[in-house]
This record gives structure tokens, C-alpha cells and sequence, in this order.
């Protein structure tokens, strides 16, 4: 409108200074104007967003992994399958997840009438990700056992294909797995039978999800400790739960496994660990009722808000013993341990995810007269990444590929122990890396990674909760202890030979010359390392827990580069030997050599160091509280 003024006052009579002025204000018009035009143009100019196509198509380890590993026939069937799954993501499940992002669940607690109901409302995209999650058999795949022990590392790529498009789906379906898991490591009690088949269905009518009830307010790491809640025998031989638990992830789901204290005719308890059994319990009864449990509230969490995670107080929740009495732990950790894997699935996922999508960005955005690509310091920061995301995927393959083994009875002795050192080492290395590269990636965006409707905050808070839940890093570095203790040393035993014979092997592959060194070295101090501490006190062990789970993940990840002749006859998958392959890239060989070049054996530097001496621990203590 003031233009349109400025323009019509053109002409009409005026003084020689209105002339100048009306001038000038023509002049700024056109400016204006042609500032408008130059707007537009940067408009069209805008950077265009990054993305991933079809995720399996693009992810050459993946691929290049399934090539070396899969039977043929498994192969080409797990190809078209994988192919047809990646389409489905792009298409139709990414922008369910998006959805479930901006319509958590809510949580009514009262009808408009004043009765108590107790509701968690999820949107339509999370119950539409449970009948896909049927659909696809992502849980039903591992038990059907179509591909005998290849079938759970054929799950266990389906689910990190799935994870960062599953608006927090993955999170109930861990704990599924975990369920099932247990159920079938029981023999599949009669009483269990149609759980485990719905819980295993790849009918979206029939599946059902598990929760995973452990947490309680006085206990969330020392669960032998924190749990208070009881459970009293009923004449018919089930139990009613009484208690609060504190974290209920997914707790819309359908069934759950808990933990409890079982009450004698005095109602007293036995305390500590012995004193915990397992039960089953459905949440729900047939109309939606639920089972005598009130929801206190829904947590307000960091991330993960797609998926309710609620306060439950358990009021006379009816349930089955499903373990021996006292043993609750011991059962329960079956499912700890595949709820541990999921979560290194969610940590590769979410690393893979960021990764591509910064390489994507790299590739259309400019800054400085070229594109991102073209800078060389940018690149060298994603590469970083990528190295640490294919040593992560690496060590997930070789415990799925274990694991499959175990599940089907062709797991050595010595694999077993393996496999049980190796799930606490990498759930807390990868759930580590995991926040790393989501913070660093995050950066590779600028500004705009730090915007929410870019979906990137999303990966960073959901990343951050992998190295908390399933077991905290330092929890996870004591049971990396306890699995020693457990086999009085034989899984150390099993670690380095199996290292120690894979670097013999390799020592012919010039390329790798450098890496073998370096994990020849770092070797060779872990051993130093485990026969000066094994002297010691236990206070020592305890102080290196951690940067001792470290050394275990970056050698047993890098060494297998080691280069072996026949790759799939050996124990192991990763990098090293993912790049002696007949037909490794140079990328194969540059990323083996670039893991093996951080410290591989931090445990050794910091005992050099005096870190885990009674001294070094009275210092921590005065540095955190000071002297007093
Ligand atoms: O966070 C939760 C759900 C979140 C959602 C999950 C989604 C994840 C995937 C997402 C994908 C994107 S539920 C809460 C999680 N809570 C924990 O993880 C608990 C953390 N605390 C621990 O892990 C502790 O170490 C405890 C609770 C296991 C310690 O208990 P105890 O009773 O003090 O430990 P004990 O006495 O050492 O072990 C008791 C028995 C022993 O067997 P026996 O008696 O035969 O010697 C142990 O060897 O249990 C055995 N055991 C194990 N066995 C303990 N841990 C294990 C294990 N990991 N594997 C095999």
C-alpha cells in the first residue's frame, strides 16, 4: 500500500524539495523492489534437506557382510526380502515414525464422569508400527528359525534396518524378544504356550508386546536390593503382586515380566538376590481391564517420548511364578541379555543414521564456495564417524551370529563364553559411541541440527538413553567382571586366544601390517595388565572395570582385520577381517587401520598411570568431595 502511495504521488504539483524527496523515495521503492526479487532468488536458492534412500540398498557393509557370511540361498532369499523391507521403510514407515514423534501417548487418568480409567492413549502411527512390526516378523523371525542360525542375525539387521524408522517401536520390541527368549529357555511351560505364540505371531491380530518391570524406586542398577515388591500365593497357585515399579518402558504393552519377593505363611521375605522371582503377568484382561495395577503417571523423559514409560502401582496384580523360587535374577537375565543386543541395535542404528544423512548433507550444502564435500576437514570428521559406526556393526554382527549359533546348538563351548563377554562389552561401548557421534553429526549440520523440526534432536535425545537403560556403563563393566568371576577366568582365556590366532593368521597381509602391530601390542599389555591386577586387591579390578570393557571392545573390534585366508571359518567378522576379505575394498582396509590406530588398550595406559590404586581411588574420592 505505501508504495502504491509513493508511486501515485509521481507527478503531481510539488516544490523543488518535494521533487528531491519524492525522488528518493522512488529510488528506495525500487530497491525494495529489486530486494524483493534478490529474496526470491535466495528463496530458491535454499540448501534442499537431507536424506536417506532405501537404507539396505545404501549400506555397503551391510551388504558386503551378508555377501561374505550368508549362505547363498539365504542370500538371495534375505536380499529380495531386505530390498522389498528398505522400499517400505522410505515409503511408509519413516513418515509413521515422524508421527509418532509429534503424538506421544497421553495418559487420562479419570473419564469425564470421575471414574478412575487409568488410559494411555497412543496414536494411531505406534499401533500401526505394532501390526507392521507383526508383519514383518521382526520378532517372529528368530524363533521361526527358517534359516537355522543365520535367522537371528537376519532378525537382528531386519531390526537395525527398523530402528531409527520406528518412532520408539524398537523399544517394546526388545523386551518381546526378551520375553520370548525366556519363555523358550523354560521349555515353553503349557501355561505359556499362547504367549509365547502371540508374542512370537506375525498376525498383527494375535501379537502381543512385553514389557520388562525391574526398575523400582529404591533400585534401578541394584535391583537385588531396591525391589520391595511382594508377591502372596493364592489357593489356586498363582500370585498377587504388590508393589510400585518405578520405570515401565512401553507400558502399553500387553504382557510383562516382573520381579517380586514371594511372602511366607508369616509374611516375611527373603531379602537381597535370593529373595527375587520371576512372574509373568498380563496387563490387561480380555475387555482392557487392567490387572488390579493403578498408573500413577507417565514419566517425562529426556527422549523416547514416542513410547510411554509409566509409574505402576501394583495393588493385587494377578501372575505366574515362571522361575524357580529365589532365582529371579539368574532367569531374568536372559532377557537382559537380548534386550542388551537390541540396544547395541538401536546404538548402530542411530549412528548409521546420523552418519548418512550428515554424507548426504555434505553433499548439497555449500558454505565457503563449494560444497561441504569439498572441504577437507569436514570430511575428515564424518570419517572419523564412519570408522567407529563400521567397528560397531561389526562387533554387533559377530554377537548376533553367535547368538545364533548358541540358539540352534552349534555354538562351541568356548563361543559361548565368548558370546556372554561380548553382549555387556558391546551394549557399553556402543551406547557410548552412540551419544558421541550423535553429538558430533549433530554439528555437521550447523544451526540447522540443533532445529527440531530437522528430526535430529530426535536421534540425539533417544540416543543418550542407550548407555543409561539395559544397564548403566559402569554396570555393565561389572558384569563384564562377573562374567569373568562366573567362568573363573576361561572367557579371558577364550578372548585372547581366539585374538592370538587370528593375528598369527594375519601377519602375512602387508596392508594390515601396522594394525597387527598395534593389536599385537595391545595385547600383549592386556596380559601384562591381567597378571599384575590378578595379584592384587579386588578394589584394583574394580577401578579398571571400565576402561578394561573398553580395551576388550577396541581389540576384539580391530583385530580380526588381522587378515584370515578364510574369514568365514574363523570366530569373528570385524574389521580386520571384514578387510583380509578375497574382495575388500581399500575402505575396508583404511577403516581397519584407522580403528587400530586409538588406543587400543586404555587399561594399560591408566594402570602405567597408577589409576587404580587404593591412593588413586582416595584421590578420585578428595577430588569429587573434597578433603574433608
Ligand atoms: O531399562 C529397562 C527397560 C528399558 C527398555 C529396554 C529397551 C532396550 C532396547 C532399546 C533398543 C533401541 S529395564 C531395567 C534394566 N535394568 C537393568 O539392566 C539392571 C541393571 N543391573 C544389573 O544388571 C545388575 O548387575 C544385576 C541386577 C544383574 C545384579 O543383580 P544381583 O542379583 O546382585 O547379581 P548376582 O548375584 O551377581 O547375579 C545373580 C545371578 C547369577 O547367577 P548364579 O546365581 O547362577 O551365579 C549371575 O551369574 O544372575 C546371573 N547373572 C547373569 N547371567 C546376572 N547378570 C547376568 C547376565 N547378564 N547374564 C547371565
Amino acid at each position: 500500500w505505501d508504495r502504491c502511495q509513493m508511486l501515485s504521488i509521481k507527478g503531481i504539483n510539488k516544490t523543488v524539495g518535494q521533487e528531491q524527496q519524492a525522488g528518493m523515495k522512488e529510488k528506495q521503492v525500487l530497491e525494495d523492489l529489486e530486494m524483493h526479487v534478490a529474496r526470491r532468488e535466495t528463496e530458491a536458492l535454499f540448501q534442499e534437506q537431507p536424506e536417506t534412500g532405501n537404507q539396505y540398498l545404501e549400506d555397503t557393509l551391510l551388504r558386503s557382510y551378508l555377501k561374505t557370511h550368508l549362505p547363498p540361498k539365504v542370500l538371495e532369499e534375505v536380499h529380495r526380502d531386505l530390498e522389498r523391507f528398505g522400499n517400505r521403510l522410505l515409503t511408509k514407515i519413516q513418515p509413521l515414525s515422524w508421527e509418532c514423534e509429534l503424538n506421544p501417548p497421553v495418559f487420562q487418568q479419570y473419564d469425564a464422569w470421575g471414574r478412575r480409567v487409568d488410559h494411555i492413549h497412543t496414536c494411531s502411527a505406534w499401533r500401526r508400527m505394532k501390526e507392521i512390526s507383526a508383519e514383518e516378523g521382526l520378532i517372529a523371525e528368530a524363533y521361526e528359525r527358517r534359516y537355522s542360525n543365520w535367522s537371528r542375525l537376519y532378525q537382528a539387521v531386519k531390526l537395525y534396518l527398523f530402528s531409527s524408522s520406528s518412532g520408539g517401536f524398537s523399544c517394546p520390541l526388545a523386551m518381546t524378544d526378551g520375553a520370548a527368549k525366556v519363555i523358550e529357555s523354560l521349555g515353553i511351560p503349557a501355561s505359556l504356550k499362547n504367549a509365547f505364540g502371540r508374542l512370537t505371531s506375525r498376525d498383527p491380530e494375535k501379537f502381543w508386546t512385553s514389557g520388562q518391570w525391574m526398575t523400582e524406586r529404591r533400585g534401578g542398577s541394584d535391583v537385588a536390593n531396591g525391589t520391595e515388591t511382594v508377591a502372596r500365593k493364592q489357593p489356586d497357585g498363582t500370585y498377587r503382586l504388590y508393589g510400585f515399579k518405578w520405570f515401565t518402558s512401553a507400558a502399553d504393552s500387553d504382557v510383562t515380566l516382573t520381579l517380586a519377593r514371594i511372602a511366607d505363611a508369616e509374611g516375611q521375605c527373603t531379602q537381597g538376590s535370593r529373595g527375587l522371582s520371576l512372574f509373568f503377568l498380563r496387563v490387561r484382561d480380555e475387555e482392557g481391564k487392567l490387572n488390579n495395577i493403578q498408573v500413577q503417571r507417565l514419566k517425562d523423559k529426556l527422549g523416547t517420548r514416542q513410547m510411554a514409560t509409566a509409574e505402576l502401582w501394583l495393588q493385587g496384580a494377578r501372575a505366574e511364578l515362571i522361575s524357580a523360587e529365589g532365582r529371579g535374577v539368574a532367569a531374568i537375565s536372559n532377557m537382559l541379555n537380548i534386550t542388551r543386543i537390541h540396544n547395541v541395535i538401536g546404538a548402530v542404528a542411530s549412528m548409521r543414521r546420523m552418519i548418512s544423512l550428515s554424507r548426504d548433507y555434505a553433499r548439497k550444502r555449500m558454505a565457503f564456495g563449494k560444497l561441504l564435500k569439498d572441504h577437507p576437514l569436514h570430511v575428515q570428521t564424518i570419517a572419523r564417524m564412519e570408522v567407529q559406526v563400521r567397528g560397531a556393526f561389526l562387533l554387533l554382527m559377530e554377537i548376533v551370529r553367535l547368538l545364533g549359533l548358541a540358539e540352534t546348538n552349534l555354538a562351541s563351548e568356548q563361543e559361548q563364553l565368548l558370546l556372554r563377554l561380548l553382549i555387556p562389552v558391546a551394549k557399553l561401548y556402543t551406547g557410548k559411541q552412540a551419544s558421541a557421534v550423535a553429538v558430533e553429526a549433530m554439528e555437521s549440520f550447523g544451526g540447522q541440527g540443533y532445529m527440531e523440526d530437522t528430526g535430529l534432536p530426535v536421534i540425539l535425545r533417544d540416543s543418550l538413553v542407550l548407555s543409561i537403560w539395559e544397564g548403566t556403563t559402569n554396570i555393565l563393566s561389572l558384569d563384564v567382571l562377573r562374567s569373568l568371576a562366573k567362568s573363573r577366568g576361561q572367557v579371558m582365556a577364550v578372548f585372547l586366544s581366539t585374538v592370538q590366532k587370528k593375528l598369527e593368521l594375519a601377519s602375512g597381509t602387508e596392508e594390515l601390517f601396522l594394525a597387527v602391530q598395534r593389536a599385537r601390542e595391545a595385547i600383549g599389555s592386556l596380559q601384562q595388565f591381567m597378571a599384575a591386577v590378578g595379584s592384587e586387591q579386588a578394589l584394583s579390578m574394580e577401578l579398571a572395570a571400565r576402561d578394561f570393557s573398553y580395551s576388550l571392545a577396541r581389540i576384539y573390534t580391530g583385530r580380526a582385520a588381522a587378515g584370515i585366508t578364510e574369514p568365514w571359518k574363523g570366530l569373528g567378522a570385524l574389521l580386520m577381517e571384514h578387510a583380509a576379505r578375497p574382495d575388500a575394498s581399500p575402505t575396508d582396509v583404511c577403516a581397519a587401520l584407522r580403528w587400530c590406530n586409538q588406543e587400543l588398550c586404555p587399561v594399560a595406559v591408566e594402570s602405567g598411570r597408577g589409576s587404580y590404586g587404593g591412593g588413586a581411588a582416595l584421590q578420585d574420592s578428595a577430588l569429587v568431595f573434597g578433603n574433608s
